[in-house]
């Protein structure tokens, strides 16, 4: 029995409901390094259209993290470069950017077949898609799949529910950022009612780190700078010795960074090789970290953004900091204060 009654859905979101319905064989994509609400709103939505007969099937960009590995069922495959499976429509989840689909974004432009985004970032692209279930106030991409299961009178199976869970804690930081909604919590209580184990999730999620985390987290965490009196916080992580990537769980630094008081935006960029960067930006108030991340070509939420830069890390971090102090600067204008307010209250 289900107390969750999802929103009423627009004719846009009518139409894509129809779309998804009338197919028989769907082709579901997303992201580059795909990340827990992209995995998980696509397992979901595997069982969701299994369920009412339609054939379903998953082709990445890139392999999963074995952290997703409950979820990841057969119907699961990584691209190899060769021609697409027959299919009559295509399913973004998780990113509208079909650019984001790395290799992959040639062959499902020229494919004859429907295409249909399920997303919830704000895209300012081309329109390359049929139709689209796109609410940018949704906390996952998983929400908008349980939506579409309610609209399709689709029930929700154990994997579907796991998966979907999965989506809400990766994309809410396990219910504590800003987007965290009644929505949100309603659908994750539904999902504990019908048997998704919380503790378990996040034992396979967030506790299978291996035993060189805490050294390359501390080492991370060393490079720590911080600009305008605390407010924003750097980590640069220059190439590994040997070269490549300096490995480190950036999601933990940046977690460490947040919980300084002063700080209201992190950043943490690292070098992938000698003229290339990826940043990783999260904000704690007004700041806008898509705005930061959109100056460099990147893209994502207000509060969690990324991007990656086509320069040296030294260049990229000076052009960062330069960038991140001037909207910073503009974030303070805008906004009041009602933090020195209750700093004003709390000394007298
Ligand atoms: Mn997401």
């Amino acid at each position: 029995m289900s107390t969750y009654e999802p929103p009423a859905p627009s004719d846009e979101h009518r139409a894509a409901v129809e779309l998804l319905a009338g197919s028989k064989r769907v082709l579901l994509t997303g992201h580059e390094r795909p990340d827990g609400d992209c995995l998980g709103s696509q397992a979901g939505l595997v069982q969701i259209l299994k369920a009412r007969g339609q054939s379903a099937f998953v082709l990445n960009p890139d392999a999963p993290d074995r952290r997703y590995q409950e979820i990841l069922t057969e119907d699961f495959h990584v691209d190899d470069g060769g021609a697409l499976p027959e299919h009559d429509l295509v399913v973004m989840l998780d990113g509208g950017d079909l650019s984001r689909t790395g290799r992959l974004a040639g062959r499902l432009a020229k494919a004859d077949s429907k295409k249909l985004v399920v997303d919830h970032h704000l895209h300012d692209g081309d329109r390359w898609w049929d139709a689209a279930f796109v609410d940018t106030s949704a906390s996952a991409t998983g929400v908008l799949v349980r939506r579409l299961a309610a609209h399709l009178g689709a029930p929700i199976d154990p994997t579907a529910a796991r998966a979907i869970f999965t989506t809400l804690v990766t994309d809410t930081g396990w219910f504590k950022y800003s987007n965290t909604d009644a929505e949100t919590l309603t659908i994750a209580a539904e999902l504990i009612k019908g048997g998704v184990r919380p503790a378990e999730v996040y034992g396979d999620l967030f506790q299978r780190q291996g035993q060189d985390h805490p050294r390359s987290l501390s080492g991370a965490l060393a490079r720590t700078i911080y600009y305008a009196d605390g407010r924003l916080a750097l980590v640069d992580l220059p190439e590994a010795q040997g070269g490549g990537p300096f490995e480190v769980d950036s999601d933990g630094v940046l977690d460490v960074l947040r919980s300084v008081e002063s700080v209201e935006v992190a950043l943490v960029v690292r070098a992938v090789d000698g003229s290339r960067c990826k940043l990783s930006a999260r904000s704690k108030g007004a700041f806008n970290v898509q705005q930061l991340a959109a100056r460099f070509g990147g893209g994502g939420h207000a509060k969690a953004a990324g991007a990656t830069i086509e320069s040296p890390i030294e260049k990229a971090r000076t052009d960062l900091v330069e960038a991140a102090l001037e909207l910073l600067a503009a974030t303070t204008e805008r906004r009041s204060s009602p933090r020195s307010a209750a700093d004003a209250a709390r000394k007298s």
